[in-house]
């Protein structure tokens, strides 16, 4: 019998990967969307066919915030496999708008839990939780599964939450439920106002004169990169092992944001200058300015240094990642000159 998925966060980056990944591993996948204004499937353009023909692929209205419309959803679709990729997912937003972050990141990730045990469906559905670095937050480098989570932003105490909640409902109502602990990936679909995609973008268009400079916040935090398409393929390994469990997925180094610019910069064969410290640092390219910093990007609270130590999902899930910066930053590259206009 054909494997049936439900994909919260379908239309996010991750959203897209999984879903391709799944449907070239023959599953009927199903994803929920979010009524919006204006269209938010342009990532799901390239497997969207029409529902009154053959397919395999399907989308559903539905919102993290509406248990009836979740209830409903699980309960019509009836899937194997649940992943919830679902969330208000930028850090410096959820300083914004820290209750919604809560709502959708915490509560949510109970809202689908809670239906599962609700129907009657513990046996049958295997549950992926997509949680995040940003738990470790202030904790020392390297982290692991065995590291204190400090988290230093709404977003991340509302992960927290998602991710006790989670083996919560694994322990008391003996739900396949799995955690996975990632780390930044990235890829040519990344959300535009993420560092590495702001940057790749903008450098493009510096180096094609068709912007003139790029604002950033701080320079120094250091992240642990990967590329998306190999972190979703250990979310799906999670669900194919004999028990439910926790992992660490991450490349097990990292680089600053300056040194992100620096090697997209080398890539497309810019010669920066980088010249002052703090607030007043700017980069140069050609003699003029291209890089300023402005205090709005900075944090209240900042992550300063996130690195993964994936030992156990390379033992276990025989997981490692295939794809390095270098070549993540080509291909995100190649993406902004393929759709240059
Ligand atoms: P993303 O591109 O921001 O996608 C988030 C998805 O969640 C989108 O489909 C969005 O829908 C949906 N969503 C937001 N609010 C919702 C709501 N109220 N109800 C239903 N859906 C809602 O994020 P991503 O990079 O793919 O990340 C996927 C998940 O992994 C997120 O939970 C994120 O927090 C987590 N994570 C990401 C990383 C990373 O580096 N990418 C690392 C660790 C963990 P719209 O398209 O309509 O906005
Ligand atoms: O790209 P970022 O916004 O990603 P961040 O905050 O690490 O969060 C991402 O990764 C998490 C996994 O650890 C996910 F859970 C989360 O959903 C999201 O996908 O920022 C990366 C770093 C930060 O230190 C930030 O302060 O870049 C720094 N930064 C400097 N200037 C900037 C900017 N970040 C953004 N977004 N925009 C700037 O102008």
């Amino acid at each position: 019998m054909k494997k049936k998925a439900l994909i919260y966060g379908i239309t996010g980056q991750d959203g897209a990967y999984l879903a391709k990944f799944l449907l070239n591993k023959g599953y009927e996948v199903h994803g929920v969307k979010r009524r919006s204004s204006s269209f938010n499937t342009k990532r799901l353009d390239d497997i969207y066919t029409d529902p009154h023909f053959k397919t395999n692929f399907f989308l559903h209205y539905g919102d993290l915030t509406d248990s009836l419309s979740i209830l409903k959803t699980i309960s019509n679709i009836s899937p194997h496999e649940i992943y919830n990729l679902a969330a208000q997912s930028h850090v410096k937003v959820s300083f914004d708008v820290p209750e919604y972050s809560a709502n959708v990141g915490a509560i949510g990730t109970l809202r689908i839990l809670d239906s599962i045990k609700s129907l009657n469906l513990s046996k049958k559905i295997k549950y992926y939780q997509a949680g995040s670095s940003e738990m470790f937050g202030a904790a020392i480098p390297p982290q692991n599964e065995k590291t204190n989570f400090i988290p230093r932003s709404p977003y991340a105490v509302s992960k927290l939450f998602a991710h006790w909640i989670t083996v919560n409902y694994r322990e008391a109502y003996n739900i396949f439920a799995c955690n996975g602990i990632l780390f930044n990936h990235e890829s040519p679909i990344r959300g535009e106002t993420f560092v590495t995609k702001k940057i790749v973008s903008a450098l493009y268009k510096i180096y094609k004169n068709k912007q003139k400079k790029l604002f950033l916040g701080n320079l120094y935090s250091k992240r642990d990169w990967g590329h998306a398409r190999d972190y979703v393929r250990a979310m799906w390994k999670m669900l194919q092992q004999k028990k439910p469990d926790d992992y660490v997925i991450a490349t097990g180094t990292q680089y600053s944001v300056k040194q992100f610019i620096n090697l997209c910069a080398k890539e497309l064969k810019m010669n920066l200058v980088w010249k002052g410290k703090g607030i007043n640092e700017k980069c140069y390219w050609n003699k003029k300015v291209i890089i300023e910093i402005d205090q709005k990007y900075f944090r209240p609270t900042e992550v300063d240094s996130l690195k993964g130590d994936f030992k156990k999902a390379k033992k276990k899930l025989k997981w490692k990642p295939i794809i390095g910066i270098r070549d993540l930053v080509k291909e995100m590259l190649d993406y902004e000159s393929k759709n240059d206009k």
